[in-house]
This record gives C-alpha cells, sequence and structure tokens, in this order.
C-alpha cells in the first residue's frame, strides 16, 4: 500500500456556512489523506451573505502552533491554504512555505479574495498583490476569475469566454511560478461552466464543463479546491484531478439545488464523500 500522505491546511473555520476547513478537512480525509488544520480565525459563519458574524482573529497563534510542530520534525506532502483575512496572515503564511517547503511538497494556494469581478468588501484595494507574492512561491493556484483578473493586474470579462482568453491566462498566471494553474468560472459557451487547467511542465490545457446551475452557492470554490488538492496527491495528473474536482463539485451543488437549501448555507458535499474514492480511482 502508498504510504499515507499528510496535507497542512491553513484556513479559517467558519462554524456555519460549510466553507474552508469546514470544507477542507472531511473533503481531504475522505480521500484517505491525513489532514493537519492550521486555523486562521474562527468565525460565526462566512462572510458571504451574512451580516453581524464574530470574527476571533488567531494570527498570533499560528507561529507558536508551527514551531512547536518543527520541535517534533513533522513533515507534510502539501500545503493548502484558501482565505487569509489580513497582509500580515499571508507574509506569515509564506514564512511557513519557507520553513516547511522541501522536496516534492504540493503548496497549493486559493488566492480567496474577489467574485463576480469585484473584490471582497473586507480587503483593501491593495490585497491582491499580497495574494501575487503568495502565489510566486505556489505549485499550484486556484483563483477564479475574477481572482486571476486582480492577480495579473488585468480587466475581467464575464463568460462567454474564449480558449485564447483562458490560454492568456493560464500561461501568464503560470509565469508568475507556479506550475499548475486551475481557474474556475469558465464558460466557452454561456451554457457548460466548468474549470481550465494549465501545466507547464507538459505545456497541457484542460477543460472540464458541465450545464451551469443557478444561483450561486457558497463555499463551492473551496469544496472544488479541497477535491483538487486530493486528487492530486492521490497521483491523478492535473487534468484529471481538474474533472473530477468539477464532478464532486457540480454533484455537490445538484444535491443543494434539489434540496432548495438557501444558498449562504454551503453545498451538501458530505453526501459524495463515500464516493470520493471511487471518483479518484475509477475515473
Ligand atoms: O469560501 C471562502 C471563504 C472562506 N472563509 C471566509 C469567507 C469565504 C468567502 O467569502 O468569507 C471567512
Amino acid at each position: 500500500m502508498q504510504r499515507q500522505k499528510r496535507v497542512l491546511a491553513i484556513h479559517d473555520i467558519s462554524c456555519f456556512g460549510r466553507c474552508s476547513l469546514t470544507v477542507a478537512l472531511p473533503v481531504i480525509s475522505a480521500a484517505g489523506i491525513e489532514t493537519t488544520v492550521l486555523p486562521t480565525a474562527v468565525l460565526s459563519t462566512h462572510t458571504g451573505g451574512f451580516t453581524g458574524f464574530t470574527y476571533r482573529d488567531l494570527t498570533q497563534d499560528i507561529m507558536p502552533v508551527v514551531n512547536h510542530w518543527n520541535g517534533l520534525g513533522l513533515e507534510f506532502d502539501a500545503i493548502y491554504t484558501g482565505f487569509l483575512g489580513s497582509f500580515e496572515q499571508v507574509d506569515i503564511v509564506s514564512e511557513i512555505f519557507d520553513m516547511l517547503k522541501k522536496n516534492n511538497v504540493l503548496i497549493a494556494v486559493d488566492p480567496v479574495m474577489a467574485d463576480y469581478g469585484k473584490l471582497y468588501s473586507i480587503f483593501p484595494p491593495n490585497f491582491p498583490e499580497g495574494m501575487r507574492k503568495l502565489c510566486r512561491k505556489a505549485n499550484l493556484i486556484v483563483p477564479n476569475l475574477t481572482e486571476a483578473a486582480f492577480l495579473l493586474d488585468e480587466p475581467y470579462h464575464d463568460a462567454p469566454h474564449t480558449r485564447e482568453e483562458i490560454e492568456h491566462i493560464l500561461r501568464t498566471l503560470a509565469a508568475l511560478g507556479p506550475e499548475y494553474v486551475v481557474v474556475t468560472g469558465v464558460s466557452y459557451d454561456g451554457i457548460q461552466l466548468g474549470s481550465a487547467s494549465y501545466d507547464a511542465n507538459t505545456d497541457e490545457f484542460s477543460y472540464t464543463g458541465e450545464t451551469r446551475i443557478e444561483p450561486m452557492y457558497h463555499g463551492t470554490g473551496d469544496v472544488f479546491a479541497s477535491a483538487l488538492v486530493a486528487a492530486l496527491l492521490k497521483g491523478c495528473t492535473l487534468a484529471r484531478a481538474t474533472a473530477i474536482a468539477v464532478r464532486f463539485t457540480v454533484a455537490s451543488i445538484s444535491r443543494t439545488k434539489e434540496a432548495g437549501t438557501d444558498n449562504r448555507f454551503g453545498v451538501n458535499f458530505e453526501d459524495g464523500l463515500a464516493g470520493l474514492n471511487g471518483l479518484i480511482s475509477g475515473y
């Protein structure tokens, strides 16, 4: 049997709303991967569509936790980061990458900061500069198209997208440093919605789309990126891992739509967990 892989997931805990750590931990664990968590903040809910949420910042606890692990000699096969609440947290995570990065460690950055052409209101206008620096240190980045535009300082275009436009975005993002780039929210015809990937090692592009489901549901980016990281660590190519992550996410969205759940409450990925390993090995 293959040695069990170990991932370090660095995200906030949004207690209610199924995103960040409450998604990364179950999804990656369900794939048979040991998941270590480093919570950066505890919120009563995520910040998308809720008002009055609580926010307990844990910035001061992050380095003592990592220093303890270093003393124990812990090593990770991947470090996966998502929502980071401040420049200070971005800098700390960058330092953690330097401390824990060894050969063959996958550094995966989901530069959570924007959607639908707009930066999330909680972030200052220069936040993308901080995220860009972090992305330079990553092997894999998973922006949506709005985040990609902010990272590249280029205008955002709504669907339908052209293949030339998407290939330009993927190649230019790879030029920042990451060998693997996956962008979400890509639609070539306005009907199918999905993700495009670029593997700079093989110069290979891929695209997987499925019929768009409205409305948009919160937390889907985290469901997607967690499944993608899990599939990559289980040995899938980037193109296959992207296809698996699209399937897992769209199935979660379909169940949620069918149940008529409030779109702020996240998606029903839980009913897909038992099938995730089958999806990864048999896709
Ligand atoms: O799903 C990304 C995410 C994670 N954590 C918090 C968020 C969001 C998106 O809005 O607000 C706190």
